[in-house]
């Protein structure tokens, strides 16, 4: 109570968190008794945490309610064109704190639990992640949609409410295990279910050729019904919608088993219909081929087309509009990768069988609509549907993909004639072993525009994969550099730091995150510099109590942060940091001492269920952690931390408290990566390697500022093709090959010493991402990051050059070349009027 009462006195000074008058702390202190009372119908003898929690969400709510209404009564009236951001994914993390913020009632709130006796901090603790996310590209939709709602934009989130999002990693023994995520078991504040609204998803059956046109039938019928939750911008009163579509049965589902007096069995037979919603497929950067997973993606697909095809009619004129003809300049779709990409033949099989427009009108109208993100370039995760089962699934789209196929291949035999290897390559419909539909040349060939997340994936889309597409449409080739929400990613997780800046910059800074730039002239204000490490040792120790609250592991903030918490990937390298520590650790143990500076290295990350390595890195981790952390010889210089269930909530507060980051993909592997730029806005160095965005943070701050090692994407390119042989490195490197014994002889599992076996045969007999081949050089940068360290005052200002330089990755910077450069829209900057408010 007596540390909450100081953290308490820290958020009462912070001002950039809106102000608490007297009159409104009155008012969210009476609505909050009122919620208690006739919302959750408890007294404060009865109430639970979690009562408390749902109390002020429901408080927080009611002040949404209103700028919800009126964004959308303008957006009726003025008529804007919409932009539509379809994603299989959105990690959104937990909404209590990011409404606060965004609508200034932070203080006014905090003030108000704290005369009621309530520590509000762990208020927000109850609250649950919305978890509808793997990693980096789910995240980004979810920052995506705060820009999107700063900017005035008229924007529409489509995605699938699944009943279970990512799943719970639990660690036992060492070894992840997955518990499902019930993140709905107590209700949901945030949504309002639109059980009245639901839209019809059809599957299977069988295409009939007529008069005029094609008609499919036989048909299953499935409603998509609709759930909405208010997406408020950044003090502008704007309030935007993410709407997402939950599987429903209706009431004709298994007719045939009703009429034949089964009833029992198809009421019970629903939960067929209804199971396209009930999860999120854990995959990070990897494709699975299920057939749950191709009707998730039409269930998507069809209900958000019907959706946007209605409101594109109604109109406020009293006339309904009832031609397509300025289709493409009210509606953009922006597809989150291929995920989405039946977008492209069901909007043709919609203007074309439905609406009867012809062919040539309809896919006009198809690529001036729609765009595509492309977010990776690993094989192993670009959608390649089997011919078969999209046949089955959707017959009349099949039809529709052939022919797109067919007209877009005559352009290309009339741009090349004869080149039949170009013909074969650029097809859509793939023919090696199964046949399959290579969804991102459907993507490239149905959309005006395609962009990478990272000014180098970008080019390497140009030149590797994307190649001959590139040749025939090189005026749809993009990049858009992600960025992340500086609300989120600084206002709310770094509050210290927050009121730091609005110290020294104008007040608006968060809204223009360039102006962070100004910061640079602090750089050797020793002053500024000292309270820049006050907040992050405040941040370290904040972690520190967590984690010991919740994980009984005592860390000490002394030594230095050193952070990878990502997806667990081969090509992220997480078992390069494992060499790394291995590595200090045996010198370590040689009595090598002398100016080392003392670690704490953490590392978080969930692996995909099935995905045996990657598995089997989380428990090596652990393993090392026993090992490590269990030797009273080094003990004190070097603590491994295995974080578990890393997710959104927690790296809010994992990301404020590193003093090193950790980003060291192969070079052309990590398309952008978007947890290197928190960590860069909240003041840590980063090591990493030229991959991805990594390459522009460095840009941006200056290679004095930046850790880089390793191989570019030439010098990959270059020995892959000589013929890479990392047996090599092992036999040649006395450090490197001690280290990849130890985790082959059982140093780290004397229970089983043939556990990492498979770890260590990728590793030398493979290594398909050059982890031995970068060893060396990233062994001397961490030496790098080592020496200055001992530099407190170097280390501080190279930090605060990083923040400093930190102002292009805001993803409102993102937005704004997305809505110039491919949506056609202008971000409104509008602030629209507050309704009148009467919350007491
Ligand atoms: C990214 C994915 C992804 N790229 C397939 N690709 C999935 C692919 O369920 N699936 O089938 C799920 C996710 N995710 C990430 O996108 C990149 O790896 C990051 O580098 C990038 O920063 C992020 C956002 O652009």
């Amino acid at each position: 109570a007596k540390k909450s009462a100081h953290d308490h006195e820290r958020r009462k000074q912070i001002s950039i968190r809106g102000i608490a008058p007297v009159e409104n702390v009155c008012n969210i202190k009476n609505s909050f008794n009122r919620h208690l009372h006739y919302t959750l119908v408890k007294d404060r003898d009865g109430a639970t945490s979690w009562d408390y929690y749902e109390a002020l969400a429901h408080v927080v709510r009611d002040h949404l309610v209103g700028r919800w209404i009126r964004t959308h009564q303008h957006y009726f009236r003025e008529d804007p064109k919409r932009v539509y951001y379809l994603s299989m994914e959105f990690y959104m993390g937990r909404t209590l704190n990011n409404t606060m913020v965004n609508l200034g009632l932070e203080n006014a709130c905090d003030e108000a639990m704290y005369q009621l006796g309530l520590d509000i901090e762990q208020l927000e603790e109850e609250e649950g992640d919305a978890g509808l996310g793997n990693g980096g590209l789910g995240r980004l939709a979810a920052c995506f949609m705060d820009s999107l709602s700063t900017l005035g934009i008229a924007a529409y989130g489509y995605g699938i409410r699944y009943d279970y999002g990512i799943f719970e990693q639990k660690i036992s023994n060492g070894w992840q295990t997955e518990e499902p995520d019930e993140w709905l078991k107590f209700g949901n504040p945030w949504e309002r279910a639109r059980p009245e609204y639901v839209l019809p998803v059809k599957f299977y059956g069988r295409v009939q050729p007529t008069g005029k046109g094609s008609k499919w039938v036989d048909t299953q019928l499935v409603y998509a019904m609709a759930y909405d939750t208010p997406i408020p911008g950044y003090n502008n009163n704007t309030v935007n919608t993410m709407r997402l579509w939950s599987a429903k049965a209706p009431n004709s589902f298994n007719l045939q088993f009703f009429n034949s007096g089964e009833y029992m069995q198809a009421v019970c037979d629903r939960n067929l219909a209804e199971n396209i919603s009930k999860v999120l497929y854990p995959n990070d950067n990897m494709f699975e081929g299920r057939e749950l997973r191709l009707k998730q993606e039409y269930f998507l697909v069809s209900a958000s087309l019907q959706d946007i095809i209605r409101r594109y009619k109604h109109t406020k004129a009293r006339r309904e509009r009832d031609n397509f003809e300025c289709f493409a300049d009210k509606a953009a779709i922006q597809l989150n990768d291929t995920h989405p990409s039946l977008v492209i033949p069901e909007l043709m099989r919609l203007l074309v069988d439905e609406e009867g427009l012809a062919w040539n009108k309809a896919w006009d109208i198809v690529v001036r609509t729609c765009a595509y993100t492309n977010h990776t370039l690993l094989p192993e995760a670009l959608e390649r549907w089997s011919v078969a089962l999209i046949e089955k699934l959707l017959p009349r789209h099949l039809q529709i993909i052939f022919s797109i196929n067919h007209f877009f291949l005559e352009q290309v035999e009339l741009r090349w004639p004869g080149d039949m290897e170009r013909v074969r390559r650029m097809s859509m419909v793939e023919e090696d072993d199964e046949k399959r539909i290579n969804m991102a040349f459907l993507s490239i060939v149905g959309t005006h525009a395609t962009n990478g997340v990272a000014r180098i994936h970008s080019e390497l889309l140009k030149t590797s994969v994307f190649r001959d597409f590139y040749e025939m449409f090189p005026e749809r080739f993009q990049n858009k550099t992600n960025g992340i929400t500086p609300r989120r990613w600084l206002l709310m997780c770094n509050p210290g730091l927050s009121e730091l800046l609005s110290t020294k910059l104008d007040s608006d800074w968060a809204t223009n995150l360039d102006k962070l730039q100004q910061l640079q002239k602090y750089g050797n204000d020793e002053k500024f510099l000292h309270d820049l490490m006050i907040i992050k040792l405040y941040n370290k120790t904040k972690l520190a109590t967590y984690l010991k609250a919740t994980c009984n592991i005592v860390v000490n903030v002394s030594t230095m942060f050193d952070i990878q918490v990502k997806r667990i990937h081969e090509y992220k390298r997480q078992l390069l940091n494992c060499l790394h520590i291995i590595t200090m650790y045996n010198r370590l143990k040689r009595n090598e001492t002398a100016g080392f500076v003392p670690r704490t290295v953490m590392i978080g990350g969930k692996a995909a269920p099935g995905y045996h390595i990657a598995k089997l890195i989380i428990k090596l981790v652990n393993n090392i952690a026993n090992v490590v952390n269990n030797d009273p010889q080094t003990n004190e210089r070097l603590q491994v931390v295995f974080l578990e269930n890393y997710r959104v909530s927690l790296a809010e507060k994992v990301v404020p408290a590193a003093d090193l980051s950790e980003q060291i993909s192969t070079a052309g592997t990590e398309a952008s990566g978007t947890g290197n730029m928190k960590f860069m806005l909240n003041g840590a160095m980063t090591i990493g390697t030229l991959d991805g965005a990594n390459v522009e943070m460095r840009e941006e701050v200056g290679e004095d500022n930046f850790f880089l090692f390793g191989m570019t994407v030439d010098e990959v390119e270059k020995i892959k093709k000589e013929g890479y042989y990392s047996k090599m490195y092992y036999d040649q490197n006395a450090e490197l090959k001690e280290a990849l014994d130890q985790i082959n002889d059982g140093t780290f599992s004397p229970e089983d010493t043939g556990l990492f076996r498979d770890l260590f045969n990728s590793l030398v007999f493979d290594d398909r991402f050059c982890l031995l081949k970068d060893y060396q050089s990233y062994i001397e940068c961490q030496q790098r990051v080592n020496d200055l360290y001992l530099q407190p005052l170097q280390w501080a200002r190279k930090c605060l050059l990083n923040i400093a330089a930190s102002g292009k990755f805001s993803s409102d910077r993102t937005i704004v070349e997305y809505a110039r450069d491919i949506w056609g829209v202008d971000p409104s900057g509008l602030k629209l009027p507050a309704p009148h408010e009467n919350p007491g």
